[in-house]
């Protein structure tokens, strides 16, 4: 296998709605440039990088896929990345290490919400942006109304490039305004013939390409003032405005095709080549200490893990991406995240499932590499002079799913817990953690048809079976006036009995509360709760009716109560206890009963002391088209949301609000719906907040019922 220089390397990422015609796009660049001699489609599931059996089984890509092809002796990494929204961090990653986006657009839909989607991830990567506007081949194709989205979403640096003489069935030529050519195509494929522009296309090829030309030299002063002396540019000088404004993200050049038939497909693999900046040319990636590696080979060897995959025959992959230097077969890199040396045992270049073994890969370049011992998803592996910080890792897009997840036989409970880390691992935007406070297992992702990729791997890869419900939301329980009550623990079985008797008043604590007067307070604890608020213990027991030594047992039994709150099992807060009274038994008093009579004495004198339910609120903030804020708002009321302020952000309305977390259970997938999947949205915790009288009636009931069915 040839090793390929930097400057002979082109990498592309695939992005855009799903079904746009990635994946075939792909497979024809791959059949031009005969890495294959028979091009697979999705719907026979035979193509190159649709191959996981996830994949074939759903007929859509649920991951990305690292594939090459060659033009002109130029290698062409391409990262055909999945569409939809749930996938975000596929297409953000493969964005991230790509040096241009070339975002397809179906020409039958227009702009879809997963377009904008795809066009997001570009934009926070700052990457320079092709569309192609894909399938004019279909009957209702309409290659002008796509455009006018494109710049009505993505304003008016979207420029054409190319436009298709006439869609529909048979459509195989475009007017190509660099060339200022016709190029026409046949059917399947192949380099096009180039014919002149018939002449009633003219006029509207030289206006197009006037202002092609303007928006390509706009970034240049040299190229602005060689336009303006000879109103025109060079071929040369075209492709350098182009590929200078594509970095500056000046311009974003809109071709056009029909990838089933590769239509197109030869002539984007050109613009790609001679157009799209190489490795070297586009911004640095930087370290986390500020140091940047622009691609070059004389730089300190530096790659970047931009995703793990597990492969059939292969066992667990990294796909990397070379940042600086050379990679080679038996070098030793240093991961800063871990401080630890990591040899590099096998290289290769691959094609979707076909790989080729290499000796070395140039900077700039992509390839895979196995049996790494310690490598995640989001690492870098440095050369040791420069192993001080890692290469700038991607920021995952925050989760927007929760959801518990428990093995349907509990024996199964590890197992599931550890398949979940692992699986973060590979894709980060999986997170599972055991919450302690819930006594859950919560599983946080972008989506619901996130989570179903999941349980499909659990179901089919792991044979676990699971079960998915809500979470517990995480109330807290705390008291609005004070309280007294007392309780005798006794029990006589054979020998020896238990007994012990406390007496205790609670009210609420807040900053500046008075103590009683009734009783004196002789020791006082205050413990600061790891849920968040406050415990105060007082000890004001006069004459000895309760030993000092069963203090600690008492204040254990109050604790119990407050991390298994008396109303629903939540933790409670923000308590003063006073125990100022009690008795014990010379022989049967012991810890165990102090403990348990504490345990009641609390409990009975915190319900009789204005018990109340605290819920989550947390800071929510919702992004829809305009014509969409009525639906999303009248959902929100039904939510007990309270709405903050409203924004604009051009054609889109954010609402603000606070909302309770007890209502917001499934919402990514509600708002999907109301919205046709182009609403986001964002929430964080804010503070607790005391919960409608009629929800806490509700919430007791439920607990009753459930401490009922423990019994
Ligand atoms: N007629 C037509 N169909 C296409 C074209 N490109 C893709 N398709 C079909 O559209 C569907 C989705 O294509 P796929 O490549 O999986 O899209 P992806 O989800 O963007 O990867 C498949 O059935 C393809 O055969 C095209 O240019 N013309
Ligand atoms: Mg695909």
């Amino acid at each position: 296998m040839k090793v390929f220089q930097t400057d002979e390397i082109r990498n592309i990422a695939l992005i855009g709605a799903a079904k746009s015609g990635k994946t075939t796009l792909a497979e024809n660049m791959l059949f031009e440039g005969k890495m294959i001699n028979r091009k697979g489609t999705v719907d026979d599931k035979n193509t190159l990088s649709d191959y996981r059996p996830i994949e074939l089984e759903r007929q859509i890509s649920v991951n990305s896929s690292l594939l090459y092809t060659l033009h002109n002796d130029i290698k062409i990494n391409i990262l055909d990345a999945p569409g939809f929204s749930d996938y975000t961090g596929d297409i953000l990653s493969s964005v991230s290490v790509a040096d241009t986006a070339i975002l397809l657009v179906n020409g039958q839909s227009g702009v879809e919400a997963t377009t904008e989607n795809a066009w997001r991830q570009a934009d926070k990567t700052e990457k320079p942006v092709v569309f192609f506007i894909n399938q004019l081949d279909h009957h209702n194709a309409n290659f002008d109304e796509a455009v006018r989205q494109l710049k009505d979403y993505f304003g008016d640096k979207v420029t054409i490039a190319q436009y298709p003489v006439k869609t529909g069935e048979g459509f195989d030529s475009i007017i190509d305004l660099m060339f200022m050519k016709m190029l026409k195509f046949k059917q399947g494929g192949g380099a096009p013939e180039v014919l002149d522009i018939p002449d009633d296309e003219l006029e509207k090829a030289e206006e197009l390409r006037r202002k092609l030309i303007e928006n390509a030299a706009e970034g240049d002063e040299a190229l602005m003032e060689k336009y303006f002396e000879n109103d025109t540019l060079s071929l040369d000088d075209t492709r350098l405005g182009i590929k200078l404004g594509m970095i500056t993200r000046g311009i974003f050049p809109v071709f056009c095709g029909a990838s089933k038939h590769g239509i197109g497909v030869y002539r984007l693999m050109d613009f790609v080549v001679y157009t799209c900046p190489s490795p070297d040319q586009v911004a640095p990636r930087k370290t986390t200490a500020g140091k940047e590696f622009h691609c070059k080979k004389a730089e300190p060897s530096a790659l970047f893990i931009f995703k793990l995959s597990n492969e059939q025959h292969l066992g667990e992959v990294s796909l990397i991406k070379v940042y600086g230097g050379e990679i080679y077969e038996g070098q030793d890199l240093i991961n800063p995240r871990t401080g630890n040396k990591e040899r590099v045992s096998q290289l290769f270049i691959v094609n979707g499932k076909n790989r080729e073994k290499v000796e070395r890969v140039i900077a700039g370049d992509m390839a895979v590499t196995i049996k790494l011992k310690d490598a995640r998803s989001n690492d870098s592996l440095m050369d040791p002079k420069a192993a001080d910080a890692a290469l700038e890792p991607i920021a995952y897009p925050e989760p927007v799913f929760v959801t518990a997840v428990k093995a349907a036989s509990s024996t199964d409970d590890e197992k599931l817990g550890s398949v979940l880390q692992d699986m973060h691992r590979i894709d980060p935007t999986i997170i599972a953690a055991l919450s302690r406070e819930q006594r859950q297992l919560i599983l946080q992702c972008q989506g619901e048809y996130h989570m179903n990729t999941v349980k499909w791997y659990l179901d089919n890869v792991h044979k676990l079976e699971t079960i998915f419900y809500s979470p517990k939301i995480p109330y807290r329980e705390t008291i609005t006036k004070a309280a007294r009550a007392d309780y005798r623990h006794k029990k006589q079985s054979g020998g020896s009995g238990q007994f012990g008797e406390v007496h205790l008043m609670v009210q609420p604590y807040f900053e500046g509360y008075k103590d009683p007067t009734d009783f004196p307070v002789r020791g006082k604890e205050e413990h600061k709760l790891t849920w968040g608020g406050k415990l105060i213990f007082n000890n004001c027991i006069v004459g000895g009716s309760i030993d000092a030594r069963f203090m600690p047992a008492i204040l254990k039994g109050v604790m119990e109560n407050l991390e298994e709150g008396p109303l629903t099992g939540s933790y409670a807060r923000d308590i003063v206890v006073y125990v100022y009274d009690g008795k014990m038994h010379p022989v049967d008093s012991n810890e165990i009963s102090f403990k348990l009579a504490g345990r009641h004495a609390f409990s009975d004198a915190f319900k009789n002391a204005g018990p109340k339910i605290m819920e989550p609120i947390h800071d929510f903030a919702v992004r829809m088209p305009e014509d969409m804020m009525g639906a999303v708002m009248t959902d929100l009321q039904g939510r007990r949301a309270i709405i903050m302020g409203m924004d604009s952000d051009g054609k889109y309305q954010i609402i603000k609000a606070k909302v309770p977390l007890a209502e917001m259970d499934r919402y990514s997938t509600s708002l999907s719906a109301i919205t046709s999947g182009r609403g986001t949205f964002a929430m964080k915790f804010a503070e607790y907040a005391q919960v409608p009288g009629d929800v806490q009636s509700k919430l007791l009931k439920a607990y009753e019922e459930k401490l009922k069915e423990e019994d």
